[in-house]
């Protein structure tokens, strides 16, 4: 596994409410990087990304919230995610809100088109955050960013005229799915995304649904950014996030998709989103949070297989 990069996002400017700009300082105080270093990985934090508001940016919605900070952080994070993403490295985004993943997910992109490889994206989520800025109604840029990942219209130049490499609807799972507005389940539709909400969890288990996603993207030699909001978990396990929907997966369901994703070899980097450290219990979700990266990074109970009878 190549050396870790933790790159901190402070961004709440896409959320509806306030306190996603501690995430990354509580996945510090939760010991992310201690826990990836006792798994044997050689980890460096490059501390938090700053942004500088985009003024010149417009658009026809009136009710998009924090248009010139979103646009900012999409901006620092494009272009620190497109220098990650060619380096010999494993870059985790700490967040901040899932808007981070506007500028996250089209860096990793530009990195892979560079590679000349495609990139697949397992989206982790209660929600399938497909809005456009043309469709959103709450005006909360993290329910858009998988769309603009996607390459759909309705968005601003928020890559400052950089080009747009969109990931093929073709190439995304959305796991975990829970609450879709109606014109989010238009756009999946039309654009033909795999959406595994909670029922098929429930009849198929986790194991049955992600393992041909992986057999895909290994087909593919593709890159896999999987993108982690707090909220794919039930709100009783995992309570530090906003927009709690109830039924979520479980300790064990969430554990076990990152101990698959770190046995494939094949994710190439993260977004840990959402987690907002004001409407924590003791700081029990950003410690699970570190938990499931640290399965993710190969934590198990034996590193070889004990005796079989
Ligand atoms: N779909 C709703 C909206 O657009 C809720 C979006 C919530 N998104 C996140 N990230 N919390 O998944 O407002
Ligand atoms: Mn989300
Ligand atoms: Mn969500
Ligand atoms: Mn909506």
């Amino acid at each position: 596994m190549p050396p870790i990069v933790l790159v901190g996002a402070p961004v709440e400017a896409g959320a509806g409410r306030r306190g996603c700009l501690m995430g990354p300082d509580a996945y510090r105080t939760a010991g992310l990087k201690e826990a990836l270093i006792q798994l044997g990985h050689s980890v460096s934090d490059l501390g938090n990304l700053k942004m500088a508001p985009v003024q010149d940016i417009s658009h026809s919605n009136p009710v998009l919230k924090n248009l010139a900070e979103v646009t900012g952080w999409t901006r620092a994070l494009h272009a620190t995610a497109a220098d990650l993403g060619v380096k010999p490295v494993f870059p985790v985004y700490m967040g901040g809100d899932h808007s981070i993943a506007l500028g996250t997910v089209a860096g990793q992109a530009s990195a892979a088109a560079a590679k000349g490889r495609p990139l697949f994206v397992l989206w982790l989520d209660a929600h399938s955050d497909f809005h456009s800025f043309e469709t959103t109604e709450s005006g909360n840029l993290h329910g858009t960013p998988l769309a603009f990942a996607c390459g759909l219209p309705g968005f601003p130049d928020l890559l400052n005229g950089l080009p747009r490499h969109p990931v093929d609807p073709a190439n995304v799972m959305i796991l975990g799915a829970r609450s879709i507005d109606p014109h989010e389940r238009d756009l999946l539709l039309a654009h033909d995304v795999s959406v595994c909400d909670m029922r098929m969890i429930d009849e198929s288990g986790v194991a049955a649904l992600v393992k041909p996603f992986l057999e895909r993207v290994r087909a593919a030699d593709g890159l896999l950014h999987v993108s982690l909001d707090v909220d794919f978990l039930e709100p009783e396990t995992a309570p530090a996030v906003g927009t709690t929907v109830p039924g979520g997966a479980t300790f064990r369901e969430a554990h076990l998709v990152m101990e698959m994703l770190h046995d494939s070899g094949l994710v190439t980097s993260l977004d840990l989103a959402e987690l907002n450290p004001f409407l924590d219990d003791r700081g029990r979700t950003a410690r699970l949070m570190v938990d499931l990266t640290g399965s993710l990074f190969g934590r198990r109970v034996f590193d070889r297989p004990t005796r079989s009878f």
